[in-house]
């Protein structure tokens, strides 16, 4: 009696203590339903506000709210300038967490103290010297609100109604640039055109109590002000990937307590998270493991069983298969079970029902995996060829990009992590034009610079495709003559021989004009590097010419004063000559009786780069006290490809001499370059590799007891996809080679993963596969549509400190979960090939 009346208490005693927010064992403050992180992610600054950092709002599982902090801006674009965080102190007596932020520019420190205080948090910020003159009226206390997830939503403002309108269309003011608040290092985004004015949002309501979503229970929060006004900003006016920003300005001359916010999110009473079911949107071929992995709030009770629903052709169901539910155990902020219906192999169409739950329909049958590379060999690679007109039925995707070619950078520390020192290191002076570069190359991601290192990668991938697959499929005309793609034209040419192709031209021409390889091509404005539109409009075409007035053209019609000429950063880098080296000894083979002459010059600028490379190498001061590892015979896959080329024994030696040291230091990522080298090596080889995949086969058990899903799961500021996509390949390589030791199973974790199995949500990380639900939006150069180009791969999973996984599916702009890249994308061409080689019946 006694004891269950004491269960009974403690039941009540937890269960009240539960409707408030308190600060948990992660350090921040929780109630179901409410998740309030202060600065657990800190603005790091590497591309300044990434929109992922100070105070952020978990709210129902979804992180709606983030950008807390002291802020100089109304509504802070990417390069606006973000505060350091000094220090961050946990109080656990006083329910606070307290933050020390600095504005090293204009020598600014403030505090924030964020306390719970019941189904609240008391937001306060405090100065010890007063906001620095030239901030003052411009610094302020800001939070931002996801866009998609609030507009069209009410809003009260001290009893006054408002809709969040779905597009930017409030208004703004220009002031004189005296006024605007430094960016980071002292770029400028804000004039491009020489107005001598910046553009300012004004409000679209101003009080001091508001509460926004009252029409939607899981968005619904209040936040009121007695001492500051709250002024609510919308930041899409001046970026599209801005957010709605709730604002207080910190009053003039003034110290201590200058700011308190009351902020409640509304917690719906009783509210679980639905599960998440993560299973393969692709489907699953008859023979192969099939098994979900479901996601649960900690709070759900697992049922006992679930049931795999089998649709007939007449449109009604049938139970297929009922089957237990197996705990897994938790991982970060959830509880994972798994259904296994592996026994269920008649082909079909099919969903999984859990409880309430139910997921959309995917096929079993043998044909699942033939098409998962097609829309992006087909769509996705023509579309991000550069110095190309692209055109796709009715449609025009951009015009011919960058006519006027590209200028020898200056001296410069670049805003897309590119520097270019002092030196040119080539026979151009800075701004001088280099010719012949605005040929062929890919687009590197969301913006539209070429990578050069990127760019390698993709030329082999490339290659490693046509070897090893031979894919004849021509869906794509290119006409390098006409500069001119189209799609779903086939012209009697494989496409991939042609990607291979269009990708060396840019390359081979950096090696013949620069005399090395360049860093990147890329924009000398950073007006241009946020663009967004049609690629063949960031430059105007015309070149440079600084005698003319800005936006002034010339009589001839050939050149303007518009600085907006693509640069070529040439500092000479020998390790990435040493890649190019590789890469055009592999394209010299490939491009043989395709394009000899082209293949020719691949072949001189690899000798010529192999020579002059090992030359500097050798010469180049040792790092940390250690000599160069190779002592300048270049890196193991670079030995491995000229060998593959060339067939000569200095390069085999060069391999031997460095495998097994490599394998010995680290199986795991030297594994893929050791599996590479099989075809030409000889049976010896293979054997002596067998005790390194074996213990390569022992990691991906272990991968099976860190996480539910069984593959590499980074938790780094881009999200693992990349990865993920080379564990996958490896594993499928492994298989091939070793099918004894690497069984046949664990080649498909990558690709369930990939297309659903995955926390979060299920849907498809590629864009248009995954029958039922690929994702929807992505950060492509089309990203201002939230849109996508079909084939794209998202990096997929962002870890949030301390404990939350996300994908946006509403919102593209975050790119560390959303953006693809040219390596990335031709990465899942290999290991799509490879999955497919691997199921398709022999
Ligand atoms: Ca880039
Ligand atoms: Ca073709
Ligand atoms: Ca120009």
């Amino acid at each position: 009696m006694r004891k269950a009346f004491f269960i009974i208490t403690l039941t009540a005693a937890t269960l009240c203590q539960a409707q408030d927010l308190r600060l948990n064992e992660r350090e921040y403050f929780e109630r179901q339903g409410v998740n309030v992180l202060v600065f657990s992610n800190p603005f790091t600054g590497g591309f300044n506000d990434e929109k992922n950092s100070g105070i952020e709002i978990i709210h129902h599982g979804v992180r709606t709210i983030q950008g807390g902090a002291v802020r100089l801006n109304n509504t802070p674009e990417q390069w606006d300038l973000v505060p350091r965080m000094t220090s961050r102190r946990v109080d656990r007596e006083n329910n606070t967490i307290e933050v020390a932020l600095r504005y090293e520019d204009y020598d600014f420190d403030s505090r924030i103290t964020v306390t719970a205080k019941g189904k609240a948090v008391e937001i306060s910020v405090w100065l010890d010297k007063p906001v620095p003159e030239p901030l003052a009226g411009e610094a302020g206390l800001n939070l931002e609100f996801l866009p998609s997830q609030y507009w069209l939503k009410t809003f009260t403002m001290d009893g006054r109604l408002g809709r969040l309108p779905r597009y930017a269309t409030s208004q703004t003011i220009t002031r004189p640039n005296s006024e605007k608040p430094r960016q980071f290092k002292g770029f400028r985004t804000y004039d491009d055109r020489g107005t001598g004015r910046f553009i300012d949002p004004l409000p679209l309501e101003k009080g001091h109590s508001i509460s926004l979503a009252t029409d939607d229970p899981e968005r619904l929060i209040s936040i009121h002000s007695d001492d500051a006004e709250l002024q609510l900003f919308d930041g899409r006016m001046l970026a599209q990937n801005g957010w709605y920003v709730l604002r207080s300005i910190l009053p003039k001359g003034k110290t201590g307590k200058v700011v308190t916010w009351t902020v409640e999110p509304h917690a719906i009473p009783g509210w679980i998270r639905q599960p998440n079911i993560g299973f393969s949107q692709v489907g699953y071929i008859p023979n192969q493991p099939k098994v979900a992995v479901i996601e649960l709030d900690k709070a759900d009770k697992p049922l006992s069983s679930a049931q795999l629903m089998r649709i007939n052709g007449d449109g009604t169901t049938t139970q297929a298969f009922k089957g237990d539910i197996k705990s897994w155990g938790p991982f970060f902020k959830y509880n994972y079970v798994k259904f296994d219906f592996s026994q269920v192999t008649q082909p079909g169409v099919y969903y999984i029902q859990y409880g309430d739950t139910r997921t959309g329909d995917f096929l079993i049958d043998s044909h699942v995996y033939d098409k998962i590379t097609d829309a992006t060999t087909d769509v996705w690679v023509p579309i991000h060829m550069n110095h190309m007109y692209v055109n796709e039925g009715y449609r025009t995707w951009h015009g011919e990009p960058f006519k006027e070619g590209y200028l020898q950078a200056p001296e410069s520390d670049h805003f897309d992590l590119h520097r270019q020192g002092a030196s040119t290191d080539t026979k151009y002076k800075p701004l001088e034009l280099i010719p012949g570069l605005n040929i062929g190359g890919f687009f590197d991601a969301g913006d539209f610079d070429i990578e050069t290192g990127s760019n390698i990668s993709v030329v082999q991938n490339f290659i490693r495709t046509w070897e090893l697959f031979k894919p004849q499929r021509d869906e794509t005309f290119v006409s390098q003559q006409q500069r001119y793609v189209d799609l779903h034209r086939p012209d009697g040419v494989p496409d991939v021989l042609q990607f291979i192709e269009h990708g060396t031209l840019n390359l081979v021409a950096q090696a013949e004009q620069i005399g090395h390889m360049a860093s990147t091509l890329s924009n000398s404005i950073l007006d241009n590097y946020h663009h967004l539109g049609d690629a063949a409009s960031i430059t105007d075409g015309l070149h440079y010419d600084p005698s003319l007035k800005p936006y002034e053209v010339s009589a001839d019609g050939k050149s303007s004063g518009t600085p907006d000429d693509m640069w070529a950063f040439t500092t000479r880098n020998p390790s990435l000559d040493f890649q190019a080296a590789t890469m055009f000894a592999a394209a010299s083979r490939a491009l043989k009786g395709y394009n000899d002459n082209l293949a020719e010059r691949a072949l001189t600028q690899s000798k010529r780069l192999m020579e002059e490379a090992t030359e500097l190498m050798k010469n180049r001061p040792a790092r940390n006290g250690r000599a160069n590892r190779n002592n300048g015979r270049g890196d193991l896959g670079t030995n491995l490809q000229l060998y593959a080329a060339t067939k000569e024994q200095q390069y085999l030696d060069n391999f031997n001499g460095q495998i097994w040291n490599a394998l010995d230091r680290n199986a795991i990522n030297t594994m893929q370059t050791a599996l590479d080298a099989v075809p030409y090596m000889d049976e010896a080889y293979k054997q002596r590799l067998r005790p390194y995949v074996e213990r390569y086969a022992a990691y991906i058990d272990t991968l099976a007891l860190q996480n539910p899903y069984g593959v590499p799961i980074g938790l780094g500021n881009w999200a693992g996809g990349g990865s993920v996509l080379s564990f996958g390949t490896t594993v499928c390589f492994a298989h091939r080679y070793f099918p004894d030791i690497i069984r046949r199973d664990v080649v498909f974790r990558t690709a369930e993963w990939l297309y659903g199995c995955h926390p979060y949500h299920n849907y498809s990380f590629v864009a248009v596969v995954g029958a039922a639900r690929p994702k929807q939006v992505f950060y492509g150069n089309n990203r201002a549509d939230f849109s996508f180009i079909p084939g794209n791969v998202a990096p997929g999973l962002l870890f949030r400190q301390p404990d939350h996984f996300e994908n946006f599916d509403d919102w593209p702009f975050l790119w560390g979960q959303n953006e693809g890249t040219i390596a990335g994308n031709t990465q899942y061409i290999i290991f799509g090939s490879a999955l497919k080689d691997i199921v398709m019946p022999k």
